[in-house]
């Protein structure tokens, strides 16, 4: 009789202890860190790796971080070095495919994911997007490519916008909101990356424009002081600050100039609503 009490007091001690282990060794989620959505997940043909696709959210007509993560695809094990990696964004439209704006894919050596960035220019429906992923591996000389496929949705709120240059009709522009993620009333960063369709395929960054912002509210037909005109920062990004008194619906209007302060376009605009 003593003898089991004496196991069953034992058995509670351990499991408290195995309890205690569990909750110290878990870590707490972050609530502030973004959680990362799984787009698509494929092998890449001759290579042996698997190369999953991260979103911070489904795929959207703007601009979109990505992540890779590379596996072996048979042990499972990360690949966090020496891989080269190229993508491209293709849209299929029946009559005509075109890619769209891409950054250059770098190793993040804290997260070991590859990370760049595209413009979906349009929502899938009419047409289809691929990315085609390729990956050379330097460790051993294999290449090879995964083929994701996925839809892209139009958000209710536009995150990009284009326009026609009024000096040359066949110059098309595309303008990516960046920041504000997570816009307050108060002084927000605003970013914007710029593109020009230089042809389906080729979509280059534009380093050397001026923008002029002028935040509105256009329900209640106000502005704001205090903004500051976004400057080219690299690789075709403008920063500047857009200063938003209240919650509600405000337009970024933008006016565009080229290098030598012509106005490429006046009434160009990017809305935020919130909150
Ligand atoms: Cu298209």
């Amino acid at each position: 009789m003593k003898k089991q009490y004496i196991l069953i007091l034992s058995a509670i001690v351990l499991l408290s202890f195995a309890n205690c282990n569990k909750d110290n060794n878990e870590p707490e989620p972050d609530p502030i860190a973004p959680v990362q959505i799984l787009v698509s997940e494929e092998y890449a043909i001759g290579t042996g790796l698997k190369i999953s696709y991260y979103s911070d959210e489904d795929p959207f007509v703007g601009y979109n971080k990505i992540y890779f993560t590379v596996k072996d695809s048979i042990s499972g094990e990360t690949i966090n070095n020496d891989l080269e990696i190229t993508i491209l964004p293709m849209m299929d439209m029946g009559a005509t495919q075109h890619s769209c704006p891409t950054e250059a894919v770098v190793y993040n050596s804290e997260t070991n994911q590859y990370e760049t960035a595209i413009v979906y220019v349009m929502p899938s429906n009419p047409g289809t997007w691929t990315l085609t992923t390729t990956v050379i591996n330097n460790s051993n000389g294999n290449s090879g490519a995964a083929l994701f496929n996925f839809d892209v949705v139009q958000p209710d709120e536009a995150k990009m916008t284009s326009f026609v240059s009024n000096l040359d009709p066949t110059a098309s522009y595309f303008i990516s909101l960046i920041q504000p993620t997570d816009p307050k009333v108060g002084e927000n960063d605003f970013e914007i990356l710029i593109n020009r369709r230089a042809s389906m395929m080729s979509w280059p960054y534009e380093p050397y424009l001026t923008v002029e912002i002028d935040p509105q509210m256009p329900a209640m037909n106000h502005g704001s002081p205090n903004n500051v005109n976004p400057v080219h920062i690299g690789n075709g990004h403008y920063k500047g600050i857009a200063n938003f008194t209240m919650t509600g619906w405000w337009r970024i209007n933008m006016l565009i100039k080229d290098g030598e302060g012509n106005i490429l376009k006046d009434d160009v605009y990017l809305d935020i609503t919130f909150q």
